[in-house]
Formats: C-alpha cells, sequence, structure tokens
C-alpha cells in the first residue's frame, strides 16, 4: 500500500531520515538502512572531520527541539566511502548530504561526487543555520543562484538541494524562480528554523550552549511552516522537480499532511531522535490507518490534492 517509485527505483514507502539525525557514524547508518524506512540520506558532510559545537547542543523540548550541532560530521570521504560499498552491494537509492564551509569548497566537494562512481543521490545542504559567522546560503537569493549555475556547468548527477524554511510569499516566488532555471531533481523543504530560542524557566537559563543559546529549531513547532513551504514550492516548481517535505512529523497523519501538500518523499528528524529507527514502522502503520479510512491505495490517490475553499 505504501510502495512508491523515487528516479524509477521501487521504495517500501516514502518515509526516511531527515539529514543530521541518526546518520553520523556507519553503525547509525547501518541501523537506518535496515530499518523500515524507505531510504536514508547521511549526515551532512564537509570536506574535513568537524566536532562541532561545544555541548549540551541538541535539547528536546515538549514541542520539539532547539540544535546547534555545527555540522560535527567525519568528513566527506567517510560518507563517500560508506555509500560507494553499499553500491557495491547492490544498494539502490541512497541520498549523500554535502555542504562546503566556502564558495570553493561547495564546488570541490560537488566536483568529487561528479568524478567518483557514486551513482545516487546528492542532497546539496544550502540551509546549516548553526556555524557562527557563516549565513545560510538559501537565504542569498543571488549567491544561491550563482553556486546552482557553477554546480550545474559540470554536475550531471541526480542532485537535490535542502532549503531553510520561508516566510513571504515574495520569498517563495523568488526562489522558485531562481530553482526552476535547474536541472534539480528535488527540493527539500524545510531544514530546522534557524536561530530560534529556547529557555529553562526554572533556571532563567538557555537549554544550549553555543550561540548564547540560539537553535535550529524543529519538531511540532515547525509543522504549519513546512506544509505551507512543501505546498508553496509544489505550486511554483516544475512537475519534473520533486519535493522531500521534512518538519514536524510525529505521526502517521503528519505524513499524510505533507503528501497532500505534495510530498514525494517525507523527512522526520526529532520524532526519529526521541524514538529511534523503530519510529518509521510506528509511522508507516499509521499512515496505512489513515489511508484506509479514508478509502486510499497509494499515496499517489491524494499526493499534492490538498483543497481550497475558493
Ligand atoms: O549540524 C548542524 O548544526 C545542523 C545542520 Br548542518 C543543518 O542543516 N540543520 C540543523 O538544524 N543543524
Amino acid at each position: 500500500m505504501l510502495k512508491t517509485t523515487f528516479l524509477g527505483i521501487e521504495l517500501e514507502n516514502c518515509l526516511m531520515n531527515a539529514s543530521g539525525v541518526h546518520c553520523m557514524s556507519v553503525q547509525e547508518l547501518n541501523e537506518l538502512a535496515g530499518s523500515a524506512a524507505g531510504a536514508f540520506v547521511t549526515k551532512t558532510a564537509t570536506r574535513d572531520y568537524r566536532a562541532g559545537n561545544p555541548e549540551p547542543r541538541y535539547y528536546d523540548t515538549k514541542l520539539g527541539s532547539i540544535n546547534s550541532m555545527g555540522l560535527p560530521n567525519n568528513g566527506f570521504d567517510y560518507y563517500l566511502d560508506y555509500v560507494l560499498e553499499r553500491q557495491k552491494q547492490g544498494a539502490k537509492l541512497q541520498f549523500l548530504s554535502v555542504t562546503g564551509m566556502s564558495y570553493e569548497e561547495n564546488i570541490g566537494l560537488l566536483k568529487k561526487i561528479q568524478e567518483s562512481d557514486y551513482e545516487g543521490v546528492t542532497e546539496f545542504n544550502l540551509s546549516c543555520p548553526n556555524v557562527p559567522g557563516k549565513p545560510q546560503i538559501a537565504y542569498d537569493f543571488d549567491l544561491t543562484e550563482k553556486l546552482l549555475a557553477e554546480v550545474f556547468s559540470f554536475f550531471t548527477k541526480p542532485l537535490g538541494v535542502k532549503l531553510p524554511p520561508y516566510f513571504d510569499i515574495a520569498h517563495f516566488d523568488a526562489m522558485a524562480e531562481i530553482l526552476n532555471k535547474f536541472p534539480l531533481t528535488y527540493v527539500n523543504s524545510v531544514n530546522s528554523i534557524g536561530n530560534g530560542l529556547c529557555i529553562d524557566l526554572d533556571k532563567e537559563e538557555v537549554v544550549i550552549k553555543p550561540k548564547g543559546g540560539f537553535g535550529g529549531i524543529g519538531g511540532e513547532y515547525i509543522k504549519p511552516t513546512a506544509l505551507a513551504n512543501v505546498r508553496a514550492f509544489r505550486q511554483r516548481l516544475n512537475k519534473d522537480i520533486k519535493i522531500i517535505g521534512t518538519g514536524g512529523v510525529t505521526n502517521g497523519r503528519d505524513v499524510f499532511e505533507h503528501i497532500l501538500c505534495g510530498a514525494d518523499l517525507v523527512q522526520v528528524g526529532t520524532i526519529l531522535h526521541q524514538e529511534g529507527v523503530g519510529v518509521f514502522e510506528r509511522l508507516s502503520a499509521e499512515l496505512e490507518e489513515v489511508m484506509r479510512g479514508k478509502g486510499y491505495s497509494s499515496i499517489e490517490d491524494f499526493k499534492g490534492k490538498l483543497k481550497t475553499l475558493d
């Protein structure tokens, strides 16, 4: 019932982890690969190993999470080696997430992928909110267009972009116009809502150490924003650009809503962090139950079919 396809490859379901959650080490990646998730994405890799920001740097709240991890990762080669090894063993659809610490590093990383034997999908993270002194690329529209133009001058493999949330119709219009100029495989909306602040009232103190407590917000708080971004991009992007919906999923109804807004795949972050990889089985069962209740037999039956009141 939940089977779907992406790039012509059949998946058990539309569910994945969101990059950053449960995908830092080979052990975590193997757990994802062995889980009920339809696919998985690696932790965003930079060229070199990074320790990330000082701890505590992730905190669960009643309605979600705040993080300022600061791009801790084992370095590009670690993740490329992992997906290449699995590819040799027959893995069909994999997502490798990357970002550079500079413009040149971004180009260098994508050149390495282009020149490698990797046949999977690359997720280009344009929206990390947590590296001190480094603004999120995709809030700079001119830079995003320049970067993508250079990338697509040489990159011919499947490429998607991870976007931050936008909050203005003019920004949806402007970013979609830029993205439509390129042969993107998909757009992933949204990364965490950058630079929120959560407070421990008893201690009258912030809950994470980096950046004076400011960090990316995920979980229930962000579902309406995530759904709006999925819907807005589905309405504006060329039909051959797929959408991955990320943000605020805690149950099968949330997954259904993302698909109704137009998501082809749905990623989970905060709730995966809280529950572990067993969450994919629960969400699959809950989504099936919602679909059965409505008489749907495939996600294609309702994908993108959200109704409005006019
Ligand atoms: O590592 C992080 O701090 C981080 C990244 Br790269 C990202 O894209 N989104 C996020 O919430 N945290």
